[in-house]
């Protein structure tokens, strides 16, 4: 599903055609998280896959409605940014399988890819390190007096690091145009969250750097959208950065390699409010979605997602050659800036 150049939209502007499609997306990025957690059990990707089963609504919802120029840094679990920002499965497969073909041309691992062409900065697995990229993102556009934004995605475990403070009290002071969404699953790794945060919430956090703190239902994708579409049209018209806080869960263990430790009476509430499931819930009542269209849309993705693996499968490894190629920025520094050589 392209997302090029599409208007900003409120829910209240959402047409059928556009709940299909965030359905749709969230549709793809389970089967495809799914793929990838089959190919990482059965094959060999070489890095265990964190995978965002359970947190869909986030990345669809907020992407939804972005303009191609917007920048988005997502989170080490952040495969639903990058399939809403545009990103073809086929593309993003071979990226985490390490191909040539892939959003990196395979130089990075799975978990540090990047797309400039679609407005995606490249992530780490230093959680954190999204913090200072982002205001960066938000310094430049500024100085290019341009009205895009940048949405910086991270986890409820990063929001304790040195960096979140930084880079959310620079924004504000700046009035930056960055929205800062928390993806709290309520775990960092083994951790509840309760164990590791004092407030009741993140958004709360907000209110010491002066600027707008927002908790939603992070497994709800309208509600996301609705949320950060305002938070984007608030940071456009230059009136700053908003923090917005999306409580979740997700529905696999932290990564592939680790054990489920996790209550499964726990897990089972979870599963009852699955993004994907209410949401196609919601469309049935509104008639919007029905057993046959439903179908349709699985197997339509199920075909992508085969086409996708193909294309990653086939795909070469980057050339030993080609090793320093795409690494180095051009240019030299001048009054510790990067110029053009
Ligand atoms: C600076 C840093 N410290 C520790 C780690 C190891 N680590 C990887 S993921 C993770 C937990 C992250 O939790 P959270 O920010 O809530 O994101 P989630 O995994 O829940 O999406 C930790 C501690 C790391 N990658 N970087
Ligand atoms: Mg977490």
């Amino acid at each position: 599903m392209e997302n090029k150049d599409r208007p900003q939209k409120s829910n209240r502007d959402l047409k059928d055609a556009d709940l299909i499609a965030l359905y749709r997306l969230m549709v793809l990025t389970r089967q495809f998280e799914e793929r990838v957690c089959k190919i990482y059990t059965q094959t060999s990707i070489p890095e265990t896959p964190h995978l965002c089963i359970g947190q869909e609504a986030i990345g669809v919802g907020s992407c939804y409605g972005l303009r191609k120029d917007d920048f988005v840094l997502p989170s080490l679990r952040g495969r639903s940014v990058f399939i809403a920002k545009g990103v073809s499965p086929s593309v993003l497969m071979a990226g985490v399988l390490g191909k040539a073909t892939g959003p990196s041309k395979g130089k990075y691992t799975a978990h540090h890819m990047g797309d400039l062409e679609n407005g995606i900065l490249a992530g780490s697995l230093i959680i954190g390190s999204q913090f200072p990229t982002a205001v960066g993102a938000g310094i430049a556009f500024r100085l290019k007096k341009t009205d895009q934004v940048c949405l910086c995605y991270f986890g409820d475990g990063a929001s304790n690091r040195g960096d979140f403070h930084e880079g959310l009290n620079l924004a504000a002071i700046q009035k930056l145009p960055v929205i800062f969404i928390c993806e709290n699953n309520l775990y960092a790794l083994y951790t509840p969250v309760e164990k590791s945060i004092a407030v009741k919430d993140i958004a709360l956090r907000a209110q010491g750097y002066g600027m707008p703190g927002i908790t939603i239902d992070g497994n709800d994708v309208l509600a996301v959208h609705q949320t950060v579409q305002e938070a984007v049209n608030r940071a456009r018209r230059g009136d700053g950065p908003t923090l917005i806080e999306c409580k979740t869960y997700r529905l696999r263990p932290h990564c592939e390699r680790f054990q489920e430790n996790r209550p499964p009476e726990e897990l089972a509430y979870w599963w009852q409010r699955c993004p994907i499931k209410r949401f196609k819930a919601h469309l049935f009542d509104r008639g919007v979605l029905n057993e046959a269209s439903h179908h349709r849309i699985e197997e339509e993705v199920a075909e992508e997602m085969n086409q996708a693996v193909k294309f990653a499968e086939e795909s070469p490894y980057p050339d030993a050659s080609e090793l320093c190629e795409d690494v180095y920025a051009d240019g030299v520094i001048r009054g510790g800036r990067l110029c053009a050589s």
